[in-house]
């Protein structure tokens, strides 16, 4: 017999809901429980795996997730796997779009290797001219764009043939139509929309968890939760092969060293009078701050890198891990009935 196979459309709690590959018997979701043997080698199941399911109770419409299937890419922040595409979402107004805050969310988009568009929203808010600076300077960026309203007629109606047939994230800053857009697609699902109404103009996080939506014309959609400011890469290296104009710039040149930053190397060809260089050059040198901030072998007490509730990354001491580390409750527990994980794993 064929393994029972399928896709993790949400994660709540301990549960993932899992849309089987094909319906069995008219079923076509179960919820599952992760088995205690995922649990214990440390494999996480996320929004997106392709899972071999065991113990099917079909009156109950539930199961347990055996396997995780080997991922293509996974987006780190929202966790989601196999991902075909990104659709970065940003407001031209209402919050108002920012370079830097673009730029960042461009960065970890990058780092997936899938394909990546950018959608302007809320063009209702800011005049035609506006609209037209911004799609100039994204294709200057090297990326593809368009620029719709959510609220008002079907301009989103253009993003509909990108999105059959594959596995998209829509990601961005919180209220700027991420969920909208989804409610427009998928009218018949009950996706909560929310007022961008804080002194800030920032939005509300409304939404609070990823999940899948199937698509009419095939393919899956996930929304996720907005955050503000997406980190760094962590890796100073990746920081240029993340920046389109520059993998353009060393397509058609050759910096005079091969390990060239980019920065006041002589003989540099990246090096130039271009929007985004002076970003790049910020990035790098917060980065390579940060690298030599970082732990070394023989450096302890040593240093991590977190964010603020504002998203700035800032520096701070690492806890001791053997003196301040608290057990959590499984490990104590498991400390009275080592057994703990067998037993939930021979229950199933
Ligand atoms: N004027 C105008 N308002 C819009 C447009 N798109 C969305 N909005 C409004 O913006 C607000 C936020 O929309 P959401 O769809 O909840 O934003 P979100 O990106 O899902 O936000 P989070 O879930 O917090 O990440 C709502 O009040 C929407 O009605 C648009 O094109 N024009
Ligand atoms: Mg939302
Ligand atoms: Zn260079």
């Amino acid at each position: 017999m064929s393994d029972l196979v399928g896709l993790v459309r949400a994660v709540q709690a301990n549960y993932y809901r899992v849309r089987l590959r094909e319906s069995i018997n008219g079923i076509e979701e179960l919820l599952c429980v992760r088995r205690a043997r995922l649990k214990k080698m440390g494999q996480q199941v996320c929004v997106g795996d392709w899972v071999v399911i065991s113990h099917a109770d079909w009156q109950g419409h539930r199961g347990a997730i055996a396997e995780i299937l080997p991922r293509r890419n996974q987006l780190p922040r929202p966790a989601i796997a196999n991902v075909d595409q990104v659709l970065l979402l940003f407001a031209l107004a209402d919050p108002p779009a920012d370079v830097h805050q673009i730029t960042r969310f461009l960065l970890t988009a990058e780092g997936l290797n899938v394909e990546i568009h950018v959608v302007f929203t809320k063009a209702d808010l800011v005049s035609a001219q506006e609209q037209q600076q911004w799609r100039d300077r994204l294709q200057q960026w090297g990326y593809s764009c368009d620029v719709i309203c959510l609220t008002v007629g079907n301009s989103w109606q253009c993003l509909q043939p990108r999105l059959a047939h594959k596995i998209t994230v829509v990601c961005g800053p919180s209220g700027v139509g991420k969920s909208s857009l989804i409610r427009q697609l998928l009218p018949w699902e009950a996706i909560r929309v929310g007022a961008v109404s804080d002194h800030w103009h920032r939005g509300r996080h409304t939404t609070r968890h990823v999940e899948l939506f199937p698509l009419p014309a095939g393919g899956w959609i996930a929304d996720t939760p907005g955050f503000n400011q997406p980190e760094l890469p962590p890796d100073p290296l990746q920081l240029a092969a993340a920046f389109p104009e520059i993998r353009q710039r060393l397509s058609k040149g050759r910096c005079l060293f091969d390990n060239c930053r980019h920065d006041q190397e002589p003989g540099c060809c990246v090096r130039g009078d271009w929007e985004r260089y002076p970003l790049y050059i910020e990035y790098l040198h917060e980065l390579e701050a940060m690298a030599r901030a970082a732990p070394s072998v023989d450096d302890v007490p040593r240093v991590k890198a977190k964010s603020d509730s504002q998203g700035q990354q800032r520096l701070e001491p690492l806890l001791d891990p053997k003196k301040y580390r608290r057990r959590s409750r499984r490990q104590q527990h498991q400390h009275l009935n080592p057994m703990a994980d067998e037993v939930l794993d021979s229950e199933l």
